[in-house]
């Protein structure tokens, strides 16, 4: 990393003397900024990139602070107290490695709100389904008539929910990266959704990535855990509730499903609570995460007629297997969100009819491996477009086993897709990848693939 920092404002006097650092400046620095701005302590911030993207709000915001941009200068770490580590930080920069070594503390937003929250937290961590699940609980806690706050890695800084009064329950999102950084969180009810190879370019090993994941279940509260995922089945802690869920049928006073004459019903125990074909939400993925929903809920004693309410009225997120258009028997879904292996999978599962998808996808791989690919393609793909920086690398694995052509951006990925295609097939933009080596984000690519998809339309 880049160690010649850029000191971008000039300090006064009292700026020059702060114990604290916080790292990274985009929604997690601003939060962290206000949070010790409001409690009168001095700090200072850095980011490795030039021009941060709440550079301006910050110099606004905060015009006596020193910041230091474009590198992590070790310098500047070397004598700090604390540091505040943003989530798309890591650890292991060797800044941090040596301020640590000279005795410099770190802690993260999530903790500093653990420090703070006096309502109870559900926290939701696991590879793939945490948005979802995380809305899902927080509208069933809404429809139960309480006054939720809902954020975390779902878009909305935990700090920042610190600033509404009379909240009853707090509903997070937490990714591994948050988790890494938190010693005081204990939720009333936690979940990790399921465990697949996600972020190896930041994690040693599965092992290593599972550990930070674990972290949601510290405390004692009631641990949720998917009883069809060997991995999460395997961090249950002795002497702690243990609520379960399965796509099998259920035991004890577990969630699961189950047929009964022709109709498959989600379970409680023996109980029947719904139809699954009554769930608005597609896929079997969304079974499993209606049932994590449930199983959450319960806890904080939200009624079983919000919860159902909810599951058969919300319409899903956008860029997470949403319908787009249909064109000449052709349909279009964006499921942008799909920024991993384990996410396109159980889209093209969710979705495919045989061998009826032409799949989009590619962008940034975060090293992961994309051999799991080939059973699905073999079942379930005609032929895949591949944009970004790691097409080549899913190209070699996916090029003998069905068609494979390139996409220099999304208007050309859309039209090779709309070639490809034949009536009664969907095209799948799922790209198993991040988008951040072509797009700002993943719903900039969601919107590009829908602007694609409407100008075929208007054709
Ligand atoms: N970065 C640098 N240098 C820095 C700081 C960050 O290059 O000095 C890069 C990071 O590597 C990353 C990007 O900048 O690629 C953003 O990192 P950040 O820590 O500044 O991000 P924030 O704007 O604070 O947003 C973070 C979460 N981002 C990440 O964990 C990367 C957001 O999750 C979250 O919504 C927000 O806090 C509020 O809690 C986004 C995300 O992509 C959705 N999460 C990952 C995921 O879901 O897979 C974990
Ligand atoms: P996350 O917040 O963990 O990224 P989302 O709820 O945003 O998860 O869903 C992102 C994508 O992950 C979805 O579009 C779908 O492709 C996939 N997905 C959602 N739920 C699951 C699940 N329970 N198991 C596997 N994949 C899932």
């Amino acid at each position: 990393m880049n160690c010649n920092a850029v000191k971008i404002n000039e300090m006064t006097e009292a700026g020059k003397q702060f114990d604290t650092l916080i790292v990274g400046m985009g929604k997690t620095g601003y939060s962290c900024a206000r949070y010790l701005s409001d409690r009168g302590i001095a700090f200072a911030m850095t980011d490795s990139r030039a021009s941060p993207p709440m550079l301006n709000e910050i110099t606004r915001d905060y015009p006596q602070i020193p910041l230091f941009t474009g590198g992590f200068d070790p310098g500047i770490f070397s004598s700090v107290k604390e540091l505040l580590i943003s989530p798309g930080v890591s650890l292991h920069e060797s800044a941090i490695i040596e301020a640590i070594n000279n005795g410099a503390s770190v802690c993260g937003d999530i903790e500093l709100f653990c420090r703070h929250a006096t309502a109870p937290v559900v926290a939701i961590t696991g590879s793939n389904g945490k948005s979802t699940v995380t809305t899902l609980v927080a509208e069933m806690a809404r429809e139960a008539g309480l006054k939720t706050g809902v954020g975390g890695n779902l878009g909305t800084p935990a700090l920042d929910l610190l600033h509404e009064d009379g909240i009853n329950v707090y509903v997070l999102e937490l990714s591994s990266f948050q988790l890494e950084t938190v010693s005081s969180l204990n939720a009333v009810a936690s979940v990790v959704l399921n465990l697949s190879e996600d972020h190896m370019d930041r994690y040693a090993s599965m092992k290593d990535y599972t550990g930070a994941k674990a972290h949601i279940y510290d405390g004692d509260g009631v641990m949720v855990i998917n009883l069809d995922d060997p991995l999460v089945a395997g961090l249950q802690r002795a002497g702690r509730k243990i609520i379960g869920f399965s796509l099998s049928e259920p035991y004890g006073e577990n969630y699961g499903v189950c047929n009964y004459s022709d109709t498959r019903w989600l379970l409680k125990g023996k109980t029947r609570l719904l139809p699954a074909g009554e769930i608005r939400l597609a896929g079997n993925h969304n079974i499993a995460n209606a049932l994590a929903a449930l199983a959450l809920g319960e806890v904080i004693n939200l009624p079983m007629e919000c919860m159902l309410k909810v599951l058969r009225t919300f319409p899903g997120l956008p860029h997470r297997c949403e319908w787009i258009a249909e064109t000449d028997g052709i349909g279009w879904i964006n499921d942008s969100k799909g920024t991993n292996v384990g996410a396109s999978i159980a889209a093209i599962k969710g979705l495919a009819k045989q061998k009826n998808i032409v799949l989009i996808a590619g962008g940034d791989g975060k090293g992961a491996d994309f051999s799991r690919l080939v059973d699905v393609a073999k079942e379930h793909i005609r032929a895949a477009v591949l944009i970004g920086r790691d097409a080549p690398v899913i190209r070699k694995v996916l090029q003998d086993v069905i068609p494979v052509e390139n996409a220099g951006d999304m208007d050309s990925a859309v039209n090779t897709a709309a070639r490809l295609a034949q009536s009664g097939d969907v095209v799948l933009l799922s790209p198993a990848c991040a988008s951040l080596d072509m797009f700002e984000d993943y719903r900039a690519r969601g919107g590009a693939f829908r602007s694609a998809v409407q100008k075929l339309v208007n054709h």
